[in-house]
């Protein structure tokens, strides 16, 4: 049984949709930031982070959204989420999530310059194709998220097509619609 620790729009939106898009049966736990959920000392027995998501697998808990997401595509490969057995294309989805946790979503809540930076060189990163891998992959899913946030947020930084085009093709996919219409039910709490 798969089990998500959540907070409505935060970076846990990217395993609910992976969730959605492997179609295998999941429980969803709401975390609230108001209530410091996330740093409860029940939650942090489960998580010493201290945030979310946090997956359970069969009881087991799994941290940070990349790990998620990969162990996601690997575990259930009809999903199609990553290429099966192709070291380098698994090693560039590595690569774009371990820029979007190291380098977009930290700069964030800066705002400026600092995300625009950061938005720069994902569109520069990105290229021409349709997604970050040249096909769908969970690189686009944790994009998405992150880009997603960032245009629904006062004064969003504009000018950047090509990550436009993927916010484009993903609301489009139904797993997106329906993570986005079961977390807009449970309503939003996000932090500025
Ligand atoms: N690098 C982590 C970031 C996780 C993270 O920062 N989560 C935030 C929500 S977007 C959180 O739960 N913060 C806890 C808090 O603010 O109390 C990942 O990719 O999972």
């Amino acid at each position: 049984m798969l089990t998500l620790y959540m907070a409505p729009g935060s970076s846990s939106m990217a395993v609910h949709i992976a969730l959605h898009e492997v179609g295998q049966p999941f429980e969803l736990k709401r975390m609230s930031f108001n209530k410091k959920d996330m740093k409860s000392p029940e939650y942090l027995a489960l998580n010493p982070e201290g945030a979310v998501p946090l997956m359970l697998i069969d009881g087991r808990p799994l941290s940070q959204v990349a790990a998620c997401l990969f162990y996601l595509a690997k575990k259930y490969p009809e999903a199609k989420l990553l290429p099966a057995n192709d070291p380098e294309t698994e090693a560039r989805a590595i690569s774009w999530m371990s820029f979007i946790a190291s380098g977009i979503h930290p700069v964030a809540r800066l705002g400026g310059e600092y995300v625009r930076n950061a938005w720069t060189i994902a569109e520069r990163k990105f290229g021409d194709g349709d997604w970050a891998l040249g096909q769908y992959s969970i690189a686009d899913i944790h994009l998405f998220r992150l880009y997603w946030r960032m245009v629904n947020r006062p004064n969003p930084a504009t000018g950047f097509p090509r990550m436009d085009g993927l916010l484009e093709r993903m609301m489009a996919r139904s797993a997106v619609k329906k993570t986005l219409e079961a977390e807009a039910a449970l309503g939003y709490e996000l932090p500025a």
